[in-house]
């Protein structure tokens, strides 16, 4: 007479899937070291140091150029199942092009990527996160059409040489960031400030460059080694600020989320009608000037009788053509999402006259409710029921694909007892179960925005998102585990979200 076998009820499926992430810039310093290139994040920290809020550079880093197998062992005292890090290009490719290869940055990742290998750990590997190689971006960057052939071509390379060991491959980690960030507002990296109009260019070179790569990929190395090929977009949840704005939130969700899923993952392809309506609308009314035309609602008579391509001159946004749509839409194995928070959203319509044009495109107010719970980032409230809502959405918009979760994250000031760090993710995690069980979205694994405190771009080292605090002001950049270190290698180990009920204990001894 045998008792039914008792087995502990685990939150998460078996199969399901726990990392952590990083990205070269942000971590490995090394930014003139054994041969790499400069790129666009190397030339504005160092040419405007003021663009940076502590005037901080990358230069060094968490210097995981150097004590990268440090990390390795940090990786498999946390038991995650993968890594995700991101190749520096212009350490591969000093150039950017595909002719010259630098042994010493082959040598680097091949002694990662080997090394994670040897302790289980899988690599998923973004191949841009942000630091394009300088002399691509004196061709105009990611506004050159060119650049999706100099992309794949890189891509090209990393595949040839690392194929056998990577299961999980992402070509972009967050276009949406990328274009507009880098080439609207010009904030981040290569601070270019046309908005509404260089973000659009980049949006087209990119995601041709995605397919592209996507394809290449299919032909020349699936047959080998059939690894998973997705690409990571990053998106908030837009919270209607009244019944009437739902429709503001579907139009936010839409022109951002949308502007790179809809034409990989949705069954038509392309962008979004909203986004081609009304960038194409807004266009047509900038070139009607004032002065031939006073009044608002008489712009609006006179341009209602022409299409776009009969007006003055052409839409900002740059279309596909149907080739490029086909070409474009089913390039994904999988969905990366980065998400971190939510806003709350109502319709804006800009004047006409505006020249912020993307917003105007938009025409969404986006705020926070003070209430919800800050972090040490200005734009990050803990709102963990907006991650539901959001897995949800993407499930209905785009025929329920396989999703990642490729980055989700808390920022302090570098507390090593982080307590708020570990209700952070236990709240998320609950919420994001809800989406697997109760909405049925099919989420596949998640990860932790970050392995260690790094270089969070124009914010310097004034946020922390690390597990791990790295001693900055050490030339050892020395690790040390804070609270969540344990909470995470707990939660891997049982595939279920611990009890945070008693504070986490500061297992730090002698740091
Ligand atoms: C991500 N938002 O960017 C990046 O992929 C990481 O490199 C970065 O370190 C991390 O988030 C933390 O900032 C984001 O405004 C930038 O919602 C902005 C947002 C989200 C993600």
């Amino acid at each position: 007479f045998l008792l039914p076998e008792v087995e502990t009820a685990t939150n998460f499926p078996n199969d399901f899937l726990f990392g952590v992430a990083t990205a070269s810039y942000q971590i490995e310093g090394g930014w003139n070291e054994s041969g790499k290139g400069e790129n666009i994040w190397d030339r504005m920290v160092h040419l405007f140091p003021e663009r940076i809020v502590d005037h901080s550079t990358g230069d060094i880093a968490c210097n995981s150029y150097k004590y990268y197998l440090e990390d390795v062992t940090y990786l498999t005292y946390l038991g995650v199942h993968y890594y995700r890090f991101s190749i520096s290009w212009s350490r591969l490719l000093p150039t950017g092009f595909k002719t010259y290869i630098n042994p010493d940055g082959k040598r680097y990742y091949q002694e990662l990527i080997t090394n994670l290998a040897r302790m289980g750990i899988k690599p998923m590997v973004t191949l841009y996160h942000w630091d394009l190689p300088q002399p691509l971006q004196d061709i105009g960057g990611w506004t050159n059409p060119v650049m999706a052939r100099y992309f794949a071509e890189y891509a090209d390379v990393v595949f040839d040489l690392w194929g056998q060991y990577v299961p999980f491959w992402i070509t972009f980690n967050e276009p949406g960031e990328v274009c507009e960030t880098g080439y609207g507002i010009g904030i981040n990296a290569p601070n270019v400030n046309l908005s509404g109009i260089a973000d659009y260019m980049c949006g087209k070179t990119l995601l041709l460059a995605h397919a592209r790569t996507y394809h290449l990929f299919n032909i020349k190395y699936r047959p080998k080694c059939p690894a998973k090929v997705g690409i990571t977009i990053s998106s908030p949840w837009y919270e209607p600020k009244a019944a009437g704005e739902a429709e503001a939130s579907e139009r936010a969700l839409r022109m951002e989320f949308g502007w790179w899923a809809n034409p990989i993952f949705s069954k038509t392809g392309d962008y979004p009608k909203i986004l081609k309506d009304r960038v194409d609308k807004f266009s047509v009314y900038e070139n009607l000037t004032e002065s031939r035309l006073p009044k608002f609602t008489k712009v609006k008579d006179r341009v209602d009788k022409f299409s776009v391509y009969e007006n003055l001159t052409e839409s900002r946004l740059p279309k596909f053509t149907k080739e490029e749509i086909k070409y474009i839409r089913g390039t994904a194995d999988f969905l990366g999402l980065n998400h971190y928070t939510t806003y709350i959203v109502s319709s804006q319509e800009l004047p006409n006259n505006s020249m912020q044009y993307r917003q105007k495109d938009l025409g969404v107010l986006k705020e926070q409710d003070s209430k919800w719970e800050p972090s040490s980032a200005s734009w990050l409230r803990v709102v963990p029921w907006g991650f539901r809502k959001l897995l949800s959405w993407i499930k209905q918009e785009y025929n329920n694909p396989v999703i990642y979760i490729t980055e989700n994250g808390f920022a302090d000031k570098g507390e090593l007892n982080d307590v708020k760090r570990i209700e952070y993710h236990s709240s998320y995690l609950k919420s994001m179960l809800e989406a697997m069980e109760q909405d049925k979205v099919n989420v596949k694994g998640y990860t932790i925005w970050s392995l260690m405190d790094n270089m969070e771009w124009t914010d310097g080292y004034t946020i922390k998102f690390g597990l791990y605090w790295v001693d900055f002001l050490n030339p050892l950049r020395r690790r040390v585990a804070k609270s969540s270190v344990e909470y995470y290698k707990a939660l891997i180990a049982n595939k279920t979200i611990p009890e945070t009920t008693t504070k986490a204990a500061n297992v730090v001894c002698f740091p």
